[in-house]
């Protein structure tokens, strides 16, 4: 059996502006240093980094209240649009590597163009549901879902600069999973439109697994779309991914994480992926060192590793004699 080779087309998006702590925008630069290109290509993928993401800042003087940096977001994820777009529409699974997960803005509107009707799957800590309304920070990494639904467009004032982008995905074909630090309103909205929002809790009763089950069920009932994973490196608990801006305690442990990428990889349709939320400038160089095998180990199993080593074995492996 000549196993099938997966095309990989990486790009980095150092962008930090989504929060307020420096280092962020470091992560891309420092997983390539760390040789998680080459993992993913041990793997058995092609693997094409299409570097960095760069964007032309247009100074814009409409603001909009309790949106951080507005302006930086929208010319840099319009560029991460059309990157993404480009590199899903050639077939290759796009992997992105954040930056803060206001990149997401930009992975899932590219993909959705790319390939319309899609099913998101948001593996965080938050829910990063929050409106400029809603939002206790005004960090607009904590408001990208509510960019990316349809259902709550009108819950938002005109955003200079946003044009490229427009909220066609359902909020029926998001789901969620690594849950346990929502604001009010986020609750509010994920009964509203009773979201598929599975917590830790939730991952404690059911397992990982079952918990996937029942979200791929509701976000994806014919298993046709095509599937975004947008994985923040705080779903996992601080002690596997120590290094990132807002920690939670209480959370997944990577042999959950792993089994959970592994099996949306076994669905055959994910097609993009967002790594996001590792800052290499949180806590020491060990706990660095920790969250980069924790992504170094998440993004192989996006490309097909499997721990119980799956894979069909190559067909110019030696044989044993
Ligand atoms: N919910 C908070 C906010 O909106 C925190 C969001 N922080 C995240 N999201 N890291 O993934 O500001
Ligand atoms: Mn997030
Ligand atoms: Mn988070
Ligand atoms: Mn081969």
């Amino acid at each position: 059996v000549r196993h099938f080779h997966q095309k990989v087309g990486v790009i980095g998006v150092p962008f930090d502006k989504g929060q307020v702590k420096e280092g962020v925008g470091q992560a891309p630069d420092e997983l390539r240093r760390a040789g998680v290109i080459e993992s993913m290509r041990a793997v058995g993928c092609e693997v094409t980094d299409y570097g960095n993401i760069t964007y032309e800042f247009k100074q814009d003087n409409k603001k909009v209240s309790n949106m951080i940096h507005l302006e930086h977001i929208a010319a840099c994820q319009e560029e991460v649009s059309k990157k993404v777009q480009e590199i899903v529409s050639r077939g290759e699974l796009c992997v992105t590597l954040g930056g803060d997960h206001t990149v997401s803005i930009g992975t899932v509107d590219g993909h959705q163009k790319a390939k319309g009707d899609l099913a998101l799957l948001w593996v965080d800590a938050h829910a990063d549901l929050n409106t400029n309304a809603t939002s206790p920070s005004g960090n607009v990494h904590g408001m990208p879902v509510a960019l990316l639904a349809r259902e709550l467009a009108d819950y938002w004032p005109y955003l200079p600069g946003m044009d490229w982008q427009m909220p066609r995905i359902s909020i029926r074909n998001i789901g969620y999973i690594g849950l346990r630090d929502l604001d009010a309103y986020e609750r509010l909205t994920i009964d509203k439109w009773g979201v598929a929002a599975y917590g830790m809790d939730d991952v404690l009763r059911l397992g990982a697994l079952e918990a996937l089950r029942q979200i791929r069920r509701r976000i994806d009932p014919r298993q046709r779309r095509s599937l975004h994973l947008s994985f923040d490196v705080d779903s996992l608990d601080p002690l596997e991914a120590p290094s990132t801006g807002t920690p939670v305690r209480g959370g997944l442990s990577l042999r959950e994480a792993l089994a959970l990428v592994e099996e949306v990889r076994r669905s055959g349709r994910l097609a993009a992926v967002d790594l996001v939320e590792f800052n290499p400038a949180v806590g020491d160089a060990r706990d660095r060192a920790t969250t980069v095998e924790a992504c170094r180990s998440v993004l192989r199993a996006a490309c097909g590793h499997s721990r119980s080593g799956a894979l069909p074995p190559d067909e110019d492996l030696p044989l044993p004699r």
